[in-house]
């Protein structure tokens, strides 16, 4: 028996050093120490022995498991031993390499329009706010004094959730919301995305983007509102820039007005920017009417405000020379890189 398990032994020795794998180094601790392994079969054979035999037996038999234990045990610790270095190796940083280089993007040109006018009201004090974008028919039209037959109401220009919810088509909604806080004076922009149900072509697409602007306080004049309107034309199209103030009518504003802009390109004389015309229109503005104000529990006696709103797309598109404004929207990197 001695010798029976000193063979064992060895033989388990030799087949476990020559081991090429976890995976064979597994398949022999089965093969020698589990269920149906020879060395707990040579234990169930301990049972035909005679009673004084049994003790030094087992004693013997698991002093070879332990040993056999004890070569797998050693194995395996070299084997992960050298499964570690070579991954070590394998991975081995080269810190001599060059690097990666990082590309760095930068804000669409929407963007950066949108931040230069952002700069110039803050200069002036106005604040940033912001507002949903699907909003209550009573704040888009309503509050605004368009009454339910108006044009811009019609279906085809508005797109509506329902008959009382839409998405907005301008974000004088956001000034609404303000003037209805109750706190006075109010000196903001409201800068948004905005919605209308246009086809899309070179100079018009369903979603855009509107910068519109509030101030009210006591004794607000005409005269302010040109005054700030001539002063961010200055600031943003250079400071030999002139601006005309055309009557207009807008629902909302009493007298109200559109704004051009002498051509930041030829000055004056006329060219493709100006279509030969040497002016630019780029906004619609006017004294917030009476009612307006009166709508949101502001008294019309005591202040006074005037408003102002452009489309954020088409002072990108003039100060950029972009002759497209689809280019705006298809996110191609060939034409974003060149801003
Ligand atoms: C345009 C004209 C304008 C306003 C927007 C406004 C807002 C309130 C009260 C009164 Cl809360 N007015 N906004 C006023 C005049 C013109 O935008 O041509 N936009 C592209």
């Amino acid at each position: 028996m001695k010798e029976r398990l000193a063979k064992i032994k060895e033989e388990a020795a030799q087949k476990i050093q020559a081991a090429a794998s976890m995976d064979v180094l597994n398949e022999l601790k089965v093969a020698y120490l589990g269920k149906k392994g020879q060395i707990t079969e040579l234990m169930k054979g301990m049972k035909d022995l005679p009673a004084e035999e049994k003790p030094a037996f087992g004693q013997m038999v698991n002093a070879t498991r332990s040993e056999i234990e004890g070569f797998l045990e050693e194995m395996k610790n070299s084997m992960e031993e050298k499964l570690l270095d070579a991954k070590m190796k394998s991975e081995v940083i080269d810190v001599t390499l060059p690097g990666k280089k990082k590309e760095l993007g930068h804000d669409h040109p929407n963007n950066m329009i949108l931040k230069q006018v952002e700069e110039i009201f803050i200069g002036m004090g106005y604040e940033v706010v912001s507002g949903p974008e699907v909003e209550y028919d009573h704040y888009n039209f309503e509050a605004l004094n368009i009454p339910a037959n108006h044009p811009a109401k019609d279906e085809q220009d508005t797109f509506y959730i329902n008959s009382d919810i839409l998405l907005r088509t301008q974000t004088s909604s956001v000034q609404i919301r303000e003037m209805e806080k109750g706190v006075l004076p109010i000196k903001m922009i409201a800068p948004g995305r905005v919605f209308r149900a246009d086809e899309v072509d070179a100079t018009h697409s369903p979603s855009f983007h509107q910068i519109e602007g509030l101030v009210v306080d006591k004794g607000i004049t005409f005269a302010d509102l040109k005054g700030t309107l001539e002063e961010f034309c200055r600031r943003f199209f250079g400071e030999d820039t002139k601006t005309k103030f055309r009557p207009h009518h807008f629902p909302f504003t009493e007298p109200s007005a559109e704004v051009d802009v002498s051509c930041f390109k030829c000055h004056g004389k006329g060219c493709r920017f100006c279509k030969d015309e040497g002016w630019i229109e780029i906004l619609g503005c006017g004294m917030v009417h009476p009612h307006v104000l009166e709508m949101q529990g502001i008294d019309p006696t005591v202040y006074s405000g005037f408003a102002f709103g452009f489309g954020l797309e088409r002072l990108t598109l003039l100060k950029c020379e972009i002759d497209d404004m689809r280019l705006l929207y298809e996110n191609d990197l060939r034409f974003l890189k060149q801003f």
